[in-house]
């Protein structure tokens, strides 16, 4: 159980899956980010949806099944129903209880939408529910999601989606775009300490799942732009010398050392583009906000 947690932490440079972050705290955490002023993506991405929705509606046609991975609180899926009034929708993820809230809003607010919630680990293999329509589909993931994985990992994740959909199905999906340094920083280091919060509550979550005995407040928050990889980098640095022990191991920190917590690439559409064709996407049409901080990208095969 969790053995991958013991891995990371016994790397070189240790390191935390992102997936942990969210806990129930850590999914709350992560809610109050998205309502930060410096964190820019979920509002950028809000407003693109919102604003250019009738094409979107336009380029994307009909739609029988919307499947979101990671859907969350279902909120965005809600929105993207509003706008293209699918059959059925499929919301994705590995926090049962708020899917589950949030699929049964759904229902209430648009009867017409048949809403299921499929808790599963998006790293594993994705089981669908067998009754949904197979012709079109649209995977559906918002918010740059695909930005906590590495470029390779995030291609195979591509290819992945395009298993999920036929010939008459697409990909409508959220890229957070390279930008000035200081934007880009400032939203995964923000003011109020949100971020800081969020990144730190890893670690209570790890010890319940490990039954480690790390202490949060010995770990400080760092978040800076790697240029080179063009990826924001989320770390925990040990304040102090640490001994942090689990059943069945240890592991020592000296001071500064730090455990690697999060990779949030930022991809130029041209590069995104070449990507998605590698993956057996064919067509794409995008949006952008007029600074060009975000798009939204919908492919098909
Ligand atoms: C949910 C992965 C898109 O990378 O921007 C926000 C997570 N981490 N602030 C992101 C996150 C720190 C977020 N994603």
């Amino acid at each position: 159980m969790h053995q991958d947690i013991i891995d990371g932490l016994l790397q070189p440079v240790a390191r935390i899956s992102p997936k942990y972050f969210y806990d129930q705290c850590g999914s709350e955490l992560f809610e109050a980010i998205t309502r930060l002023p410096e964190y820019y993506p979920t509002r950028t991405e809000r407003t693109l949806l919102k604003e250019r929705a009738h094409d979107i509606a336009q380029a994307v046609g009909a739609v029988s099944t919307v499947i979101e991975p990671g859907a969350g609180n279902g909120e965005k899926g809600r929105v993207l129903c509003g706008i293209l009034r699918p059959t059925h929708f499929v919301g994705v993820d590995i926090s049962t209880e708020i899917l589950q809230e949030g699929m049964a809003r759904l229902r209430q607010e648009q009867p017409t939408v048949d809403a299921r919630a499929v808790t599963a680990d998006l790293t594993n293999h994705l089981e669908l529910p067998a009754d949904i329509p197979f012709a079109h589909r649209l995977v559906f993931y918002p918010g740059s999601s695909i930005g906590n994985f590495d470029p390779p990992q995030a291609l195979e994740w591509l290819r992945r989606a395009r298993t999920w959909i036929d010939n008459t199905g697409g990909l409508l999906i959220g890229i957070d775009l390279p930008k000035e340094l200081a934007v880009l920083e400032a939203a995964y280091d923000d003011a109020a300490g949100v971020t800081a919060r969020f990144n730190r509550n890893v670690l209570a979550h790890v010890n319940r799942l490990i039954g480690s005995d790390f202490d949060a407040s010995q770990w400080s928050h760092r978040a800076f732009f790697n240029t080179k990889a063009s990826r924001i980098e989320m770390h925990l640095e040990a304040d102090r010398r640490q001994l942090v022990r689990w059943p069945g191991g240890r592991r020592e920190f000296a001071q500064g050392e730090r455990i690697h917590t999060e990779n949030s690439y930022k991809y130029p559409l041209p590069a995104f583009s070449a990507m998605l064709r590698e993956a057996g996407f064919t067509r794409a049409r995008w949006w952008t906000d007029e600074r060009h901080w975000f798009a939204l990208i919908h492919a098909q095969p």
